[in-house]
């Protein structure tokens, strides 16, 4: 069993609902338990500008599933909610499901980087994290998450409220 972090992001089609409606599919996979979800964030599109605001979330799951066999069903996931993979990096999708960080593992293979290439300056990752996980987590490298918030400012985030029937216990 792993303490897996999984960021989620949709921007498109009733961002808010198809984060609960990811968090629902997250919570029915097998061997595994959805353990912790962050509050509920509106945030300024990183990338094209001219796209919708995001709404971003974190969730912490319990898991036996082995790390391609988790982004395989999360990339089902995506699917089944409406993703279409387009050429324009960063452009709008209706959901977008990132494994953030897998126990302890730093992984680098052609379809999974862990920790997530670009977790460590994105303020719509990083504050859903630590609500969840707490400042004193620490990356594989050995740097905890404090020292990243303290070199990212809150800045065009905002907290919009929580997702509906979900427990925030660590
Ligand atoms: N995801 C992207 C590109 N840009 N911007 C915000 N605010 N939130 C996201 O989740 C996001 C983004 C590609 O994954
Ligand atoms: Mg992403
Ligand atoms: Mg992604």
């Amino acid at each position: 069993m792993e303490r897996i972090y999984i960021g989620l992001g949709s921007n498109l089609a009733e961002p808010a609902a198809q984060l609960a409606c990811a968090l629902q599919a997250m919570a029915a996979l097998p061997r595994t338990r959805l353990a912790a979800v962050s509050s509920l964030y509106s945030s300024d599109p990183l990338g094209p500008p001219d796209q919708p605001r995001y709404a971003n979330a974190v969730a912490a799951l319990d898991s036996e599933l082995m790390p391609l066999e988790l982004l395989d069903a999360l990339q089902a996931i995506e699917l089944a909610q409406g993703r279409v993979r387009k050429d324009e990096r960063w452009g709008p999708r209706t959901l977008d499901l990132d494994i953030l960080l897998f126990g302890e593992r730093m992984l680098d293979e052609p379809r999974l980087q862990v920790p997530h290439y670009h977790m460590h300056a994105r303020a719509f990752v990083l504050y859903p994290l630590a609500e969840i996980a707490g400042g004193g987590l620490k990356l594989p490298s050995g740097q905890p998450l404090q020292a990243l918030l303290d070199a990212c400012p809150f800045e065009g985030l905002e907290v919009v409220g929580r997702l509906p029937g979900m427990a925030v216990t660590p």
